[in-house]
């Protein structure tokens, strides 16, 4: 039978303090009409750019809960995993996907390992031959560039042109997946902003996408990113418009944030523009990329 409601398992850790994954990709989902099962990949405190963090790998638990929602026979309308508690964990949910997928589920991986040219604190190296070969598994790719330049072994580009755009997302889509998608962009003709590019293999066509720069940096905000996506592209959405709603949803997180001060640990203020996503937003940013 059908799922009353689309149903999305999200394999990505519980941060306590710090809104990114977990914390931010059940509310995003749930706004957007979807039932959120978590699988959860670790348990920490913080996220890990915060000092002192805590963390408990559920590796070992992993395959438990898969093999019980297994006996339960539950389907899922997506699978979107995110940040992995071990390397060890991207084969637990490559047969997870491989399990539970039909031709009708949409994989969604965000490679989350890395950003502004650095693996983050919790990050093992071997984590990123692990997320290439996850990757393979998906139809959406989310990675940042910094994650997209390790996943192809390239140097992290201080700025692109946008025929190097169109080959970076080619070659991530020659490593499986069908819709590679490059956030934080450092293109030279639109220095002012934050760039996010795709590409979709089954029609040969790349998109542009973008909004302007805020001076500041905020944590969680491709978790954000990938969620609205992934919720997006489950509404039935193309894929410009997917991705131009998750910009436009990225940047106004960040202007409903940016005017706050005081705020120590730069978490974005999700709660105070989440409504925007139960409404239809206007999508007129994106652009067809020659
Ligand atoms: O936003 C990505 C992310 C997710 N989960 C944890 C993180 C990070 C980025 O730092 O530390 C635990």
């Amino acid at each position: 039978m059908k799922n009353p409601l689309p149903r999305v398992a999200a394999v990505h850790d519980l941060s306590g303090f710090g809104r990114c994954s977990l914390t931010v990709v059940v509310p995003i989902l749930s706004t957007m009409g979807f039932e959120v099962c978590p699988l959860p990949t670790a348990i920490l405190s913080t996220h890990t750019a915060i000092e002192g963090f805590t963390l408990l790998d559920l590796t070992e638990e992993l395959p438990k809960i898969i093999a019980h929602w297994e006996k339960l026979g539950l389907k899922f309308d997506a699978i979107y995993s995110g940040f992995l508690g071990s390397a060890r964990q991207a084969d637990i949910v490559a047969r997870f996907i491989d399990a539970f997928k039909t031709p009708d589920t949409l994989v969604v991986v965000d490679p989350v390992m890395a950003d502004h040219g650095q693996l983050y604190a919790s990050m093992p190296p071997e984590m990123v031959g692990e997320m290439r070969k996850l990757s393979a598994r998906a139809q959406v790719i989310t990675p940042n560039i910094t994650e997209a330049a390790l996943m192809l072994e390239r140097p992290v580009p201080e700025a692109m042109g946008e025929g190097e755009v169109k080959d970076w997302l080619k070659a991530l889509s020659d490593l499986g997946p069908a819709m590679p998608v490059i956030t934080s962009l450092p293109l030279r003709s639109k220095a002012d902003t934050s760039s996010v590019a795709a590409y979709n293999r089954e029609d040969g066509r790349y998109w542009l996408t973008g909004r302007p720069l805020v001076p500041t940096q905020y944590h969680g905000t491709g978790d954000i990113f990938s969620s609205v996506l992934t919720g997006s592209l489950l509404q039935g959405d193309s894929l410009p418009i997917a991705m131009d709603r998750s910009s436009q949803f990225v940047a106004s997180a960040i202007r409903g944030t940016f005017g706050y001060s005081g705020l120590a640990h730069h978490e974005i203020l999700l709660e105070r523009t989440l409504r925007n996503l139960a409404t239809v937003a206007a999508t007129d940013h994106y652009e067809l990329l020659p």
